[in-house]
């Protein structure tokens, strides 16, 4: 036994860990919620089990998950003392519950068994409690038996109660978006080129909708915040600290602008990565407002829930048209993606600058501060490197020998997409036909058609942006600061 917690140690925590990096980051958090659910439902029987074959040994897998889960949180979750407390403090009540019903348990079948055999066999053996003999069936350790089943019932309603409080919260702020009208642009975006979305099947759109927009963040439950109660206060490095609160901001000239904002934890050839249509406020405007001191060269911006991120000022106050945003695709930020208010920042992975229920701007140093991923292996400026995917055909999907259509997207945010090529086998680079983008700030898309007899080929893809710098050919991970290398996909001709 002792050999085999000692393997789960040593081999969970790694996977786990990764799991949660993997799980935590993306999409369905309610799946998340719903399957630890299960596995802890699960994680419970076996530790009864098991408790009940062996003293201890149930303990012990109480006590594992603890230290699993407190590896989990502090490799990945949002770090906050809660955070920290819960696994251990989880897994403290589980084996006091446990061990409290195991006792009852134990007493009770001891005493149901002296029910059946010659009374004193079974009676010196017994716990004082154990009195109840005489009634094998209704004794009285039965029916404390029972009663920790309902105190466990308790528990579980009490925290199935607190869970459906937060659904609570959120409904009312999910209420209150629906009813809000969000102001025009005083500069919209300029209109979508005619050609820029290629006609292509199995192309991602152009503009991805709000639904099938990737989700990134370290909330396993998304904030819930009223804009009526919302201020955004700008502090450290400035002349005025100011307060903003929702209607002030949503009563200055807006712009609307096409970014495609992308992860740094996107691998080559992977869809974090999103082309929205976002309406706000410039930063620049609010942190003029501030004046900026001298030697300032950040901004940290934290969100409802303690996140941060670090931006260079620099980045904030050019031309860029970073925003403070409140709308996406034309309607109110979806809850997911950081209602009422978050920041866009054209050029930058979204761990540096895309902050989401946006609460503080804090002008300060990069010498004086740290955004969240920094101190956890990740790099303290984030530029979006220039990149390129094929997403026609799928791959690993068999196509018809003939002219076979690829198709796919480029992006260099903030410098534009000059030329994409496509390689077949190794062999020379082709220019593809290359869509208008709809700005710098946002992808292209492309595609390239193939004249291929049947077999196996490999096909590899290739963008360089506005300034003739090609995209990194050499490999390297999405750790610290974004993937390089070619997306490479292998393609099946059939007759
Ligand atoms: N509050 C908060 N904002 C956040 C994050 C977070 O964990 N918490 N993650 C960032 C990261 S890593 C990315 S890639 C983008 C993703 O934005 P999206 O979920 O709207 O696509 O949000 C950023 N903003
Ligand atoms: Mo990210």
């Amino acid at each position: 036994m002792t050999g085999v917690g000692g393997a789960v140690i040593d081999a969970v925590p790694p996977a786990v860990k990764d799991w949660a990096v993997a799980v935590f980051g993306t999409a369905d958090k309610l799946a998340l919620l719903v399957g630890m659910g299960l596995a802890i439902a699960a994680l419970a029987a076996l530790a009864g089990l098991l408790e009940w074959r062996r003293r201890f040994a149930g303990l012990a897998v109480i006590g594992i998950f603890g230290v699993v889960g407190l590896v989990a949180v502090l490799g990945r979750a949002q770090v906050t003392g809660n955070a920290i407390a819960l696994p251990p403090l989880a897994a403290a009540t589980g084996i006091l519950v446990l061990r409290w019903l195991m006792s009852r348990l134990r007493d009770w079948s001891t005493s149901a068994a002296a029910g059946e055999r010659p009374a004193a066999a079974a009676a010196p053996a017994a716990s004082p409690i154990a009195g109840g003999a005489a009634e094998p069936d209704d004794g009285p350790d039965r029916r404390r038996f029972l009663q920790a089943l309902g105190g466990g019932a308790v528990v579980a309603t009490v925290g199935g109660a607190l869970a459906a409080g937060l659904r609570g919260a959120a409904a009312g702020v999910s209420e209150i978006r629906s009813k809000l009208a969000l102001p025009s642009s005083a500069s919209p975006a300029s209109p979508v080129p005619a050609g820029a979305e290629l006609t292509l099947d199995g192309m991602d759109p152009l503009v991805t909708p709000n639904r099938d927009f990737y989700r990134i963040d370290t909330a396993l439950t998304v904030p819930a915040v009223d804009p009526d109660t919302w201020v955004l206060r700008v502090t450290g490095m400035v002349e005025r600290e100011i307060e903003l609160d929702f209607a002030t901001l949503l009563a200055k000239p807006m712009t609307e602008r096409h970014v495609t904002i992308a992860c740094v934890s996107n691998e080559v050839g992977g869809d974090l990565i999103g082309n929205a249509l976002w309406l706000g406020w410039p930063v620049r405007e609010l942190l003029a407002m501030a004046g900026p001191t001298s030697g300032a060269d950040m901004v940290l911006s934290r969100s409802k829930d303690g996140w941060t991120a670090g931006t260079p000022l620099e980045v904030l106050t050019d031309d860029r048209d970073a925003l403070i945003a409140v709308g996406m695709n034309g309607e109110p930020l979806p809850l997911e993606h950081g209602f009422p208010v978050r920041l866009v920042v054209p050029g930058l992975y979204g761990y540096v600058s895309a902050t989401k229920w946006l609460t503080e701007l804090k002008v300060t140093r990069f010498a004086d501060d740290v955004g969240y991923w920094t101190p956890r292996g990740w790099s303290e400026r984030g530029p979006i490197k220039t990149s390129s995917r094929i997403d026609v055909p799928r791959a690993g999907r068999a196509v018809r020998a003939g002219a076979v259509a690829f198709g796919g997207v480029a992006w260099a945010q903030h410098t534009g997409i000059s030329k994409v090529e496509l390689r077949v086998n190794r062999g020379d680079w082709q220019t593809v036909e290359l869509a208008p983008g709809i700005s710098r700030d946002t992808w292209y898309q492309w595609q390239l058609s193939l004249p291929l007899t049947p077999g196996q080929y490999e096909i590899q893809v290739r963008a360089t942006d506005l300034n003739g710098v090609p995209q990194v050919e050499e490999r390297s991970q999405v750790a610290p600061d974004g993937a390089t290398g070619f997306h490479t996909i292998r393609v099946d001709v059939t007759p």
